[in-house]
């Protein structure tokens, strides 16, 4: 059964141009693009996605880096897609990610870790229609 995750190219990637690979990397791992856009998150946009994280000593250094620049939004649908996106694109911190993950190849930190991918289908669902209207979804 066909799922749904959603991605964020953070600024870091975006302002590194690794756009376009990203999602030849994407697509080709077999996930189907529902919605995509370019956008740039408010500090209270930033605040309201990361509101797990508040309490965390990184908070304010991540939403400053999640603000700084555009960031690319999308929508992924394929079976399994939020432990299949989780997997592309490799752990958290870029330094213990596997060899061809998407952080193995384009993050610099562990702050600055290119992607985001949800961790849930719950969040998924939250996640997507933080980004996307019903209209923007195909
Ligand atoms: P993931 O993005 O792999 O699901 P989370 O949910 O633990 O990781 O963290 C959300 C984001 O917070 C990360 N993508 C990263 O940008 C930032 N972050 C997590 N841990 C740290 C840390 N120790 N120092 C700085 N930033 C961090």
């Amino acid at each position: 059964m066909s799922t749904t995750t959603l991605m964020m190219i953070k600024p870091d990637a975006v302002e590194n141009g690794h756009i376009g690979n990203i999602l030849e990397k994407v697509t080709t791992s077999g996930f189907r693009i529902k919605a995509l856009k370019l956008t740039q998150l408010t500090r209270s946009d930033a605040e309201a996605f990361y509101d797990v994280h508040k309490e965390r000593p990184f908070f304010g250094e991540l939403v400053s880096f999640m603000t700084r620049g555009p960031i690319v939004a999308a929508i992924l649908e394929k079976e399994n897609a939020v432990s299949d996106f989780r997997t592309l694109i490799g752990a958290t911190n870029p330094a213990e990610a596997a060899a061809g993950t998407i952080r193995k190849l384009y993050a610099t930190s562990m702050g600055e870790n290119a992607v985001h991918g949800s961790d849930s289908n719950e969040n998924a669902a939250l996640e997507a229609a933080f980004h996307f209207s019903g209209r923007e979804q195909f």
